[in-house]
């Protein structure tokens, strides 16, 4: 039996969890959009348009070629007048020690303005920890699976995810995953590789539809190229979140 999200609400303990649902129920909307693009102002002004749709905006902000700390500013600006979340998917993935200056220190300073990051668990419990020590409330999201074909997240690996989440309550809120990888309705599941065409990107990406993303278990999808490539970046995002909406309403019915 699937758990509405404002039952959810009951479980999740995350500040930054609750928000996130919080946004999800008002806005009706389940959608990250992930802004893949090189260009401040292009990223700017996708974001501008697909943001009355989404709970939530990914980042890769050290692809932005002319980045300066204005578009954080403006980023969150756009956060605040359309009610999005902002997850910058560094995908942290080395010692404790080094993790906490990547995430604070160096150009970007993620820690001073991003709601979520993520990391992945191949380097034990000590990255959580880092990143834990220079955390502004954010919300850590553990790279439980991949979309990519052939990657390494086997059972075992997995397995270890869990552990390290439930370990970490207070500061792990979910996962990233293609199907869900735990019954414990205290984490979220963020799912990547979905857009509306089934066919790869001849580079790994494996995609499934909005609404198969939700019946494996997604409890917000993730959409990229699906939306920024659309000749109409805003209709598409809301067809996408139309999609995953209904999806997450016809799983609380059957
Ligand atoms: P796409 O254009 O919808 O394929 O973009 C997917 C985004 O999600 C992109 O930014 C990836 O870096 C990110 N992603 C992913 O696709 N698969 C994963 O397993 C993880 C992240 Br982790």
């Amino acid at each position: 039996m699937v758990k509405s999200f404002s039952d959810r609400l009951k479980c999740v303990s995350h500040p930054k969890a609750q928000e996130l649902i919080n946004i999800i129920l008002r806005k009706k909307s389940n959608l990250c959009f992930s802004a893949d693009v090189t260009e401040s102002q292009k990223l700017l002004e996708l974001v501008d348009k697909v943001g009355p749709h989404i709970c939530l905006l990914k980042t890769h902000i050290d692809i932005v070629s002319d980045f300066t700390p204005d578009l954080v500013t403006e980023l969150r600006k756009l956060a605040k007048k359309y009610d999005f979340l902002i997850f910058e998917d560094r995908k942290f993935a080395d010692l404790g020690n080094t993790v906490q200056k990547q995430f604070s220190e160096g150009i970007y300073k993620i820690s001073s303005w991003a709601d979520f990051i993520n990391a992945h668990v191949v380097v034990g419990p000590g990255i959580i920890t880092g990143l834990k020590n220079v955390a502004h409330n954010q919300g850590l999201i553990l790279i439980a699976q991949m979309s990519a074909a052939g990657n390494l997240c086997h059972q075992a690996y997995i397995k270890e995810a869990l552990m390290m989440a439930e370990d970490n309550r207070s500061f792990v809120c979910g996962f990233i995953c293609t199907e869900s990888v735990t019954s414990d309705e205290s984490f979220l599941n963020f799912v990547p590789g979905v857009n509306f065409s089934s066919s790869g990107d001849g580079l790994g990406q494996q995609f499934v539809s909005p609404s198969q993303a939700v019946q494996k278990g997604a409890d917000v999808i993730i959409v990229g190229r699906g939306i920024y490539q659309s000749s109409n970046p805003a209709a598409t995002a809301k067809e996408y979140k139309e999609l995953a909406y209904t999806a997450y309403l016809n799983l609380l019915e059957s």
